[in-house]
């Protein structure tokens, strides 16, 4: 469906005449790029894009059945969007509350000829269309690769930094954007940390390493997390962390097992926490399952234990169990799963089994 109708359909839905669109990430599938400034204004008869001079002419060989209009020192945004709405006799406009200041929502409430409604126009995002899965699958790609690249050079001796950089610098070499987010590089005791940016901490062998990263390509993320074992001259089945590898990894198969359409997010994430709860790890899963990824890194719904969002073809989610153990060290394994009309399909490639670092 159209993303004027489908648009369409939502203001109906949320008795509303026309929708004022200010973030960058429900710009962007109007505009076709991503750009924090500018507004989309969508009424039931009529599509506007409200643009200055920087991205004027960019949007204009991009865009298709929008009225353009060019914002200056005469036309602003108040000027522009009041002339619509007294041409129109629209009386309830849509705003993103969630993306708006206070201070900018009562300007605006202040200045314009209609009643403002705070609304979430980013459930129009959460079922992707061809095109964005495309995208998506190709930011897959480009990390799987990487995962693999990174996977080979990491050595004892190299800081976490240094990690970090390469698989920035490779990703960007196979054609991404740019990193989706800071790489995760978290290597022995920081792989207790589920969010340790990458540090100074030189990685050593006899280590688990997780690097958790991503890539951008034509505005949409991957996001990607594998858990390695930097060999040392004992056997990766003399450490703790490799049975919590293998309860890590069990747990990660169930809930992708449990994805279908119908299914609440909710009962996936049940899939994979318990799993790690009867394994004795209950309490050092302190995060969500998963989340949906799109434009933006992390979307709605969530694999969480209270999100009852039942899954749809076409959605595209993150399934990312871990468990901590502070001071000693942590596993997290996460794909991208796109949701199937008969269940769910991982989009990486590289095996989950507990892999080492190094050639070979
Ligand atoms: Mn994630």
């Amino acid at each position: 469906m159209s993303l004027l109708i489908s648009l369409r359909e939502w203001l109906t839905a949320q008795h509303l005449d026309a929708v004022l669109l200010s973030s960058r990430q429900n710009k962007q599938p109007h505009l076709g790029l991503s750009s924090s400034s500018g507004f989309v204004f969508v009424s039931h008869k009529s599509a506007h894009i409200l643009v200055d001079s920087r991205y004027y002419t960019d949007i204009e060989t991009r865009t298709r059945g929008y009225q353009i209009h060019l914002l200056d020192a005469t036309q602003t945004l108040y000027s522009c969007i009041n002339h619509i709405i007294d041409d129109e006799k629209l009386s309830a406009v849509g705003f993103e509350g969630e993306q708006v200041s206070w201070e900018t929502a009562n300007r605006w409430s202040d200045k314009l000829h209609a009643r403002l409604v705070s609304a979430v126009p980013d459930v129009l995002r959460q079922v992707k269309t061809a095109q964005e899965i495309t995208c998506i699958r190709e930011a897959c790609r480009v990390a799987d690769l990487s995962a693999e690249h990174i996977r080979r050079f990491i050595q004892p001796g190299l800081s976490e930094r240094e990690i970090a950089a390469e698989l920035e610098w490779f990703m960007r070499r196979q054609g991404a954007e740019k990193a989706s987010f800071d790489t995760i590089v978290a290597s022995g005791w920081r792989g207790a940390l589920p969010h340790g940016k990458a540090s100074d901490k030189r990685v050593e062998a006899g280590e688990f390493i997780t690097l958790d990263f991503g890539a951008q390509c034509q505005g949409y993320c991957s996001d990607m997390t594998r858990t390695f074992w930097i060999p040392d001259a004992g056997a990766a089945e003399e450490s703790v962390l490799f049975s919590v590898y293998q309860t890590v990894l069990a747990a990660q198969r169930a809930a992708v097992a449990a994805i279908r359409p119908g299914r609440p997010c909710h009962e996936v994430d049940a899939a994979a926490r318990q799993v790690i709860a009867d394994a004795g790890y209950g309490d050092c899963f302190g995060h969500n399952t998963g989340h949906a990824i799109g434009i933006e890194v992390h979307e709605n719904p969530r694999f969480s234990p209270t999100d009852t969002t039942e899954l749809m073809a076409g959605m595209l989610l993150t399934v990312e169990p871990g468990i901590y153990l502070p001071g000693l060290g942590g596993v997290r394994i996460e794909d991208v799963v796109l949701v199937t009309p008969d269940g769910g399909e991982v989009l990486y490639n590289m095996p989950k089994t507990l892999l080492h670092t190094g050639e070979a």
